[in-house]
């Protein structure tokens, strides 16, 4: 069996999203680790993405980018079919889930966490609070009042891309149950999955902690030079 090689890093959601699938589909995939925390990884991906994001899969010298894009070449060429279904309809339903994960989710995310990990910012705007309370709203109607995942009863890679991300929106702005039943409904069913604390649960801790080290250092400072206290 051919052993791949994902760029990787945990405390990227899209990373985990496709470390997910890999384990959804058996696969064995080979980590290596890219230093996203520091500008160390520009280098690093030199060679290898243009656009430098990560995950970058190398399957035996075939280099592809976009969680998205992996999670569909994997299920592909290495079933099984159901997590990426041929039905042409559920197909199209599974790549509107992709789509919104990869044009409002994660964008979404990524603009409110990238200004907290490397520019200094504490805490989240009232602008960030409406635009995250938007996408708990989609998704919670995506979701219906009683199916198990995004487009059904059957998990797909679609469900794979939200769980990473909305998780990871849930630990900045946690999910009310009382707003968003079947929100919460989503992301317990996520919750159970085998993989689920080993390669999501573990990423989300070490995003936390080190949002946590910044507030701290953040508040340290502020005290040492006299400012008033910041709220974590
Ligand atoms: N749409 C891409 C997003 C990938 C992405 O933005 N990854 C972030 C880490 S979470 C990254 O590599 N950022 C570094 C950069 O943009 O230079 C995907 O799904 O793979």
């Amino acid at each position: 069996m051919s052993v791949f090689k994902l760029y990787y890093n945990c405390v990227s959601p899209p990373c985990r999203t496709v470390h997910m699938v890999t384990k959804a589909l058996k696969l064995n995939v080979k980590l290596i680790d890219v230093d996203i925390l520091t500008q160390r990884y520009l280098e690093q991906l030199q060679n290898v993405n243009p656009q430098h994001t990560i995950p970058v899969l190398n399957d035996t010298g075939f280099i592809l980018w976009d969680s998205h894009a992996i999670s569909a070449y994997l299920v592909n060429r290495y079933g099984p079919q159901k997590l990426y279904p041929e039905e042409t309809k559920l197909r199209a339903l599974v790549d509107q889930r992709l789509h919104f994960d990869s044009g409002i989710l994660y964008p979404t995310l990524r603009k409110i966490i990238v200004p907290i990990m490397f520019f200094n910012r504490f805490g989240l705007s009232k602008m960030d609070v409406i635009k995250i309370k938007q996408c708990y709203e989609f998704m919670d109607i995506f979701m219906g009042k009683s199916s198990i995942w995004l487009c059904g009863d059957e998990m797909t890679i679609a469900d794979l891309s939200c769980l990473s991300t909305v998780s990871t929106m849930d630990m900045m702005y946690p999910i009310k149950e009382d707003e968003y039943p079947n929100l919460k409904r989503f992301l317990r069913n996520g919750e159970r999955l085998p993989y689920y604390n080993d390669i999501n649960l573990n990423g989300l801790n070490k995003l936390s902690s080190v949002i946590q080290q910044k507030f701290i250092k953040h508040k340290e400072e502020k005290e040492f030079s006299g400012g008033s206290k910041t709220k974590l």
